[in-house]
């Protein structure tokens, strides 16, 4: 129950793939001096081949401050990406995660849905969600996330349920002192009178750069951006969700979305999209009604500058 995304051309996409890797160094030090989150840390490179198996570029990586970059080759216009970097809580199994993840990823959304209500709170008590990258057809996202030791897994989770095909690595080693480093603004997800929102702080806007991401509800989220057309509100947004108005969504412009972090759990995601007026949304289904939180207000609409 995606609103359209997908944003850039398959060629920019690759194109900004490439150009991402072959600078990755000296975006990074730009990076720091523009926008603070500083190039140390681990570095694991996720890739997604159109035929949705998924490699990482190492089986082992250092345990604190950890800078992924997950590309995915998906270029099917129906069927989008959605890589998911997770660890499972002891006694959890990866066959019990499917059987909860499925009635959670098809529920219809727009409405209450018991079944997906009940899967989402499983998984949410069961598996601990660092990120991941989503959208299509193709395209890159850069992260950093703090990953202390234990085995994790990376699954595109529509490919997950139907197949249960996924790469794992393992964080080694202590890191105390490990956290992210400073960036100067943050996207929230919170809990406003029992409504789950978006919320920036440090800003009236976003810029494009790095952007901490931070989940302070009890319930999974993910945030993706759209861009939308100029002028359009929050209100417009709501409408459409409901039925009741146009399309406020440009499909060809940009679009950028992690996947779940769980609660209490933060990431620092590197905002690469063209300047404009986007919409922050998440359409996970709520723990008590199984409605994806899109359809309970969880959308702000905000300008990327
Ligand atoms: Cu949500």
């Amino acid at each position: 129950m995606h609103i359209p995304r997908a944003a850039f051309s398959a060629v920019a996409a690759v194109g900004l793939a490439l150009a991402a890797l072959c600078t990755s160094g000296s975006t990074f030090a730009d990076a720091q001096t523009t926008h603070g989150a500083p190039h140390h840390g681990a570095y694991l490179a996720v890739n997604e081949s159109a035929d949705r198996s998924i490699t990482t570029s190492s089986q082992f990586v250092a345990a604190g401050l950890v800078n992924l970059t997950m590309t995915s080759q998906v270029n099917d216009p129906n069927n989008g990406f959605d890589m998911q970097v997770f660890s499972l809580h002891p006694g959890a199994t990866l066959g019990q995660l499917r059987s909860h993840l499925l009635p959670a990823l098809t529920a219809p959304g727009n409405k209450p849905d018991q079944a997906a209500a009940q899967g989402i709170t499983w998984v949410n008590e069961h598996i601990t969600a660092y990120g991941g990258d989503q959208g299509g057809p193709s395209g890159t996202l850069r992260y950093q996330t703090v990953l202390t030791s234990g085995k994790y897994y990376v699954a595109d989770l529509m490919q997950f349920v139907k197949t249960g095909s996924t790469a794992s690595f393992w964080v080694f080693g202590h890191s105390r002192h490990a956290s992210l480093p400073y960036v100067n603004q943050t996207l929230a997800m919170i809990s406003e009178h029992d409504n789950l929102r978006f919320a920036i702080f440090n800003a009236s806007a976003l810029h494009d750069g790095w952007l901490r991401i931070v989940n302070t509800t009890d319930e999974l989220h993910f945030a993706e951006f759209q861009q939308v057309k100029p002028g359009t509100t929050n209100q417009d947004i709501t409408k459409f969700l409901n039925g009741k108005g146009p399309d406020p969504t440009i499909p060809t412009g940009g679009a950028e979305a992690t996947d779940a972090i769980s609660p209490y759990h933060a990431l620092n995601l590197w905002l690469n999209v063209p300047r404009g007026r986007y919409v922050v949304i998440c359409f996970i289904p709520d723990d008590m009604t199984g409605m994806a939180h899109a359809f309970m207000g969880m959308h702000l609409v905000t300008n990327i500058t």
